[in-house]
């Protein structure tokens, strides 16, 4: 069963052996999983609950709406994407509809109660979040906190809305294609209906929804970073003949001109300038 972090030892009032086994925990899932869960997280489920609405709401639009989404929503252009326009094959088809959304599109969205400033409210909690996460697996490798607080600032993430619709051939079709994810580090947040599988030992393996918990997995960018101490682990989901599924992904990622060095090999230093994601 995929790990679960209570970060409540995190926070204030908690004892220092507390706060260090949590780091242990944190840092023992990312190089042995790649992914684990985190539960009292701070991000509340009044603003999860609020998120998943509005997020049916546009998915809800008409096909022409969404994919001109850029136009009525400010999103710059591309930012909806369905299934894959590239697959020749079912198998290389991914049975799902997505809002890729570049935060710098949404900052500054003056506190209205609509989608952009519940994404933004929603994209505010999750970075702590990540910055938290990240600056503990960086300390752990002896780096200093400053390189996410310069890297990776809110107008160069991500969040990414997925709507995984029923699908008459489940068994032939992948909801969401195996893939590892190019980031430092993914923030998701799934309902219950399930189809989220990852690679363990070699096998996949399913991740039972929880209600209470987010999940957390290390990206490419966080792999190399860390010479490989941290994994970042394939993944995908199954579809569901009969239930829709919804979930939703923040990409803590840096600057397009930041360079991660790393030592992959002894002696070998490979340079990363991670331009697209
Ligand atoms: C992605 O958006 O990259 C995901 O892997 C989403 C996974 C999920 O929907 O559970």
């Amino acid at each position: 069963e995929l790990p679960v972090v209570d970060l409540r030892r995190l926070r204030d009032g908690a004892e220092v052996g507390e706060v260090e086994q949590c780091k242990n925990d944190i840092i023992r899932a990312s190089q042995e999983w790649g992914f684990f869960q985190v539960v009292n997280h701070g991000v509340s489920s009044q603003l999860l609950g609020k998120m998943r609405a509005k997020q049916i709401g546009l998915f809800k639009q008409p096909f022409e709406r969404k994919s001109k989404e850029d136009m009525f929503l400010n999103f710059s252009a591309g930012s909806y994407r369905w299934g894959t326009p590239t697959a020749t094959s079912l198998t290389q088809l991914s049975w799902s509809e997505a809002f890729h959304v570049s935060l710098s599109d949404i900052l500054g969205s003056n506190g209205s109660d609509d989608l952009r400033s519940t994404m933004e409210e929603f994209a505010g909690k999750v970075s702590r979040l990540a910055q938290e996460l990240a600056e503990i697996l960086g300390e752990n490798l002896g780096r200093s906190s400053k390189f996410f607080v310069d890297n990776c600032v809110p107008s160069t993430c991500y969040l990414r809305m997925n709507r995984y619709p029923p699908c008459s051939v489940p068994g032939r079709v992948f909801g969401l294609m195996p893939h590892t994810d190019s980031d430092f580090l993914t923030i998701l947040h799934q309902d219950q209906v399930g189809g989220l599988e990852l690679v363990k030992d070699g096998e996949w393996i399913a991740v039972k929804p929880n209600p209470e918990a987010l999940i957390i997995n290390i990206g490419d960018l966080f792999q190399a970073w860390s010479n490989n101490v941290y994994k970042s682990v394939e993944h995908r989901v199954v579809t569901n003949s009969k239930l829709e599924r919804f979930s939703i992904a923040y990409f803590f990622c840096p600057w397009s001109e930041t360079v991660i060095k790393s030592k992959c090999e002894p002696g070998v230093y490979r340079r990363f300038s991670f331009r697209e994601f």
